[in-house]
């Protein structure tokens, strides 16, 4: 029953984000921005009203579903039976400066376990979904996860703007991947890197610091697609409140990081 439910879910998760890219691109490309911790973490008027949509949305398709979501100020627990994990615009520096590439990423869990995800980016009319069990998809088509290794390897990392004490440590291991790899991309979002593990478009992504609406949907597309996803110490990546580091590709390419990353 839980895989079969999971594929319903799925399916209320692509309706709703179809919607909340319409109003993503409604936007056009300069949009007022508002500080909210520090000068590069920002919010808009359309993160507050992707959100709310989405809230609708779903509440309407779930009855009793609870919602952990960046622009909530009250976040459920996480180990609720019907929880939804929303970012509602990820990538959200790109969307203020109209750079064409955010999404909406919405995660499914219940006891704490992740069971449907949907990843929409509308600039490339793109909706990547997953099922626990049943795989990942873009636009209806499976994805599954690149097998190459890191020397023939596109990288995706991430600069952790809202932790600078991180950067460092951040630039000098995309210094040593970029030795190691085909050559890196910093694309400003989580999400959408995750999909492109899924998709096998890259084969290794990384960041030092993610709050579990950035990663969760992606976790669940590279896990479902084939790939491999931990902390950057090579830990499990916990459900939780905390900021985690990410890193997912396949388990090669993951391997091959541990490895030079110990070594610095
Ligand atoms: C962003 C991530 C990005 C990361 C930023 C921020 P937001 O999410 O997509 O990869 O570097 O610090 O977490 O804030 O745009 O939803």
């Amino acid at each position: 029953m839980e895989q079969d439910y999971a594929q319903t879910v799925r399916g209320y998760i692509a309706e709703a984000e179809r919607k909340a890219g319409e109003l993503m691109l409604s936007a056009g490309e300069n949009v007022a921005a508002e500080d909210k911790t520090s000068r590069r973490d920002v919010v808009t008027s359309y993160d507050r009203r992707v959100q709310e949509l989405m809230v609708e949305e779903l509440s309407r398709r779930v009855p009793g579903a609870r919602f952990y979501c960046e622009e909530l100020a009250e976040r459920c627990p996480l180990d609720g039976e019907k929880v939804f994990i929303i970012d509602p615009i990820d990538g959200t520096m790109n969307f203020v400066h109209g750079l064409g590439h955010s999404c909406v990423s919405t995660a499914f869990s219940s006891g704490g376990a992740l069971l449907a995800a949907g990843i929409y980016n509308p600039y490339a009319r793109e909706l990547f979904t997953a099922a626990r069990g049943r795989g990942a998809s873009l636009n209806g088509r499976e994805i599954r996860a690149a097998e190459t290794d890191l020397a023939h390897s596109v990288v995706h990392f991430g600069t952790t703007p809202y932790d600078p004490q991180l950067a460092d440590r951040a630039f000098l291991l995309a210094r040593k991947v970029f030795e190691k790899s085909l050559d890196l991309r910093r694309r400003g979002s989580a999400a959408l890197d995750l999909c492109d593990v899924a998709a096998g478009r890259v084969g290794l992504y990384f960041e030092m610091a993610l709050s579990l609406w950035d990663y969760a949907a992606g976790v669940l597309l590279v896990e479902e697609a084939g790939g491999v996803c931990r902390r950057l110490d090579g830990s499990p990546l916990p459900l939780d409140g905390a900021r985690n580091s990410v890193l997912a590709g396949n388990a090669g390419t993951v391997r091959e990081f541990l490895d030079l990353s110990a070594q610095y």
